[in-house]
């Protein structure tokens, strides 16, 4: 029986040594922080991936990035089988992995062998790529040795964005094994391609026309955005990359939370006109949103929640013309807009449900329905659609008991689906799909921005000395500890109309973050700073004190 070979992975253990006291918990999406310190986190998923590898008798992905955190932070995003994100009962064995000292690693790892019950001898394969940050080439070596010192066989793909890492585990896994970068680009570019062809043989109303400016957050999505670009062709797509990386730093007031968070664009030189497509990627590119300005100069966000409204209105429409009966249905989060939910439900009969924060479990959560649309509001989402749906759909393209149009419909279905990466959020292939609809429909952004008004709406943060002193339920709209913050931000909810408030520790910062909606974004503003406040008193708030706003 294969055991544990000690000595090399000692040795190794020693140059990615542990700091002192140094502890980390699986966040949102992995382990994030202060890169300085993280080095050993590093080594050691190098060494579950592995493990898991060996498992799961397949090829598991190790993504360096810190996505939207500032430049100095980073984090490790580990990929399964197919293409989702690390298994949540695998979290656990993750967080005591990186938390033991070296003088009990090997026995913590004999612990994760013995109760997954893991064949040693088992082949093992670990795909590796990382983001721009500085200290990502480093952090990626430290995965490599990690993964090597345990004999797994390793594919180092450099710069990549993560959903481009999440596409190449996936296809490798299941059985195209000559994926790459390369193909990536070719299967987005033609399926954008056929899909637009599909669009074309309805001939359907004007083209969108003009270009797409997009702010690449000074990260990874930049070269690979350009090169998407140039695989489907400029006379098809013209798309201005913005904050390429070249003078800007890393997420520094740009990129998708900026835009989404502070409601605002980019804060270097854009020169917004009104109607004009900006679009904005976060550091890994697994974030989209949407903006423009109206007629009147005023800023127009289309985040998360337009997105998921599109995407889940056009496959209705499709599904409708192709006369084929699924379940649709769409997953939010507790940040989702009170009228997204509103539209999607009420006036657009899609059955919606809530998750918890973090694409791990809306994914889960989508993939009950045939066809699942999930989308953060921060811009981070996708589609999924059942296997045995997928075939009904194709085999209703080719039906001779289908109308022609019904055919039609259902192979500009089967070609949207393609458009789309399954496996995670994938902000380039996301932007094809809006651009494509937006294309199919005739419409300009202001005509996609319409179909709802949001409720004003406002983020936070709240620095506490532990934020994981707030527990909640409900998919995180309730607080349930400390006990008295919850009656206190329902009290102060009820003042405003159309009021909702939220408070949630942060798995990705180190902070709690509020969630505020009303009837005005005065009442916003000042229901945020309050429930702000009351985080600040009842749960050990450090630093500057929210101020009050009555
Ligand atoms: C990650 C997760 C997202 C989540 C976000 C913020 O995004 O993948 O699902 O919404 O963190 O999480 P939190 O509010 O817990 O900090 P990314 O793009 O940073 O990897």
């Amino acid at each position: 029986m294969a055991t544990l070979n000690e000595i090399p992975i000692l040795k190794l253990a020693e140059v990615h040594a542990k700091p002192k006291g140094h502890q980390m918990s699986y966040g949102t999406a992995g382990f994030r922080g202060n890169a300085s310190g993280m080095d050993h986190v590093f080594f050691r998923m190098g060494m579950l991936a592995v493990l898991r590898s060996k498992l799961m008798k397949a090829t598991i992905g190790v993504m360096v990035t810190a996505s939207h955190n500032p430049e100095h932070d980073n984090g490790v995003k580990l990929i399964d089988p197919h293409g989702e994100m690390l298994t949540q009962s695998w979290e656990e064995l993750a967080t005591s992995l990186a938390n033991v000292t070296n003088d009990e690693l090997i026995k913590e790892m004999k612990k994760i062998v013995d109760s997954q019950n893991i064949q040693l001898s088992n082949e093992a394969s670990v795909f590796i790529a990382r983001d721009t940050r500085p200290s990502s080439l480093a952090l990626s070596q430290a995965v490599l040795d990690g993964a090597t010192a345990l004999g797994a066989t390793c594919t180092n793909y450099g710069l990549l964005t993560t959903p481009q890492l999440h596409h190449i585990v996936a296809c490798y896994n299941g059985g195209n094994h000559n994926v790459n970068e390369e193909q990536y680009y070719q299967h987005y570019a033609n399926a954008f391609k056929a899909l637009l062809n599909e669009n074309l043989s309805y001939l359907t109303k004007k083209p969108v026309g003009s270009s797409v400016t997009v702010d690449c957050a000074n990260g990874v999505g930049a070269p690979k955005l350009v090169k998407l670009a140039e695989h489907i062709g400029v006379n098809i797509i013209d798309i201005v990359v913005h904050n390429n990386g070249q003078s800007g730093k890393l997420n520094e007031n740009c990129g998708a939370d900026y835009v989404k968070v502070q409601q605002r664009a980019p804060v270097e030189g854009l020169n917004m006109e009104p109607d004009h497509r900006y679009a904005s990627f976060d550091g890994d590119a697994d974030r989209l949103v949407y903006y423009t300005l109206d007629s009147d100069c005023n800023f127009v966000l289309l985040d998360g929640d337009k997105i998921a409204a599109l995407f889940a209105v056009y496959i209705k429409e499709l599904l409708n013309k192709a006369d084929i009966n699924v379940r649709l249905g769409v997953v939010q989060t507790a940040y989702a807009n009170g009228s997204s939910t509103n539209y999607i439900s009420t006036e657009e009969n899609i059955e919606v449900a809530c998750a918890q924060t973090g694409v791990k479990h809306l994914h889960k959560v989508a993939t009950a329905f045939d066809i699942g649309v999930y989308f953060e509001a921060n811009g981070h989402g996708t589609v999924t659609v059942k296997d045995d749906c997928l075939n009904k759909i194709r085999s209703a393209a080719t039906s001779e008991e289908k109308l022609q149009e019904q055919k039609l419909a259902a192979n500009k279905l089967t070609a949207f689906l393609d458009v789309v990466n399954q496996t995670v959020g994938d902000a380039m292939s996301d932007l094809l799909a809006v651009e494509a609809i937006l294309q199919d429909k005739g419409w300009s952004i202001r005509d996609w921005s319409c179909i709802y008004t949001e409720l004003p709406n406002r983020q936070a943060k709240v620095k506490v000395a532990d934020r994981t002193v707030i527990e909640t339920t409900d998919a995180e709209r309730k607080v349930t500890k400390p006990p008295a913050l919850q009656p206190a931000i329902d009290k102060v909810v009820a003042e405003y109309p159309c009021g909702r408030s939220f408070v949630r520790p942060s798995g990705t910062e180190d902070v709690v973050r509020v969630y505020a909606e009303s009837d005005t974004q005065e009442n916003t503003d000042k229901l945020a700073k309050r429930v702000s406040l009351l985080v600040y008193e009842l749960a050990g708030g450090v630093g500057e004190k929210p101020q009050p706003a009555f």
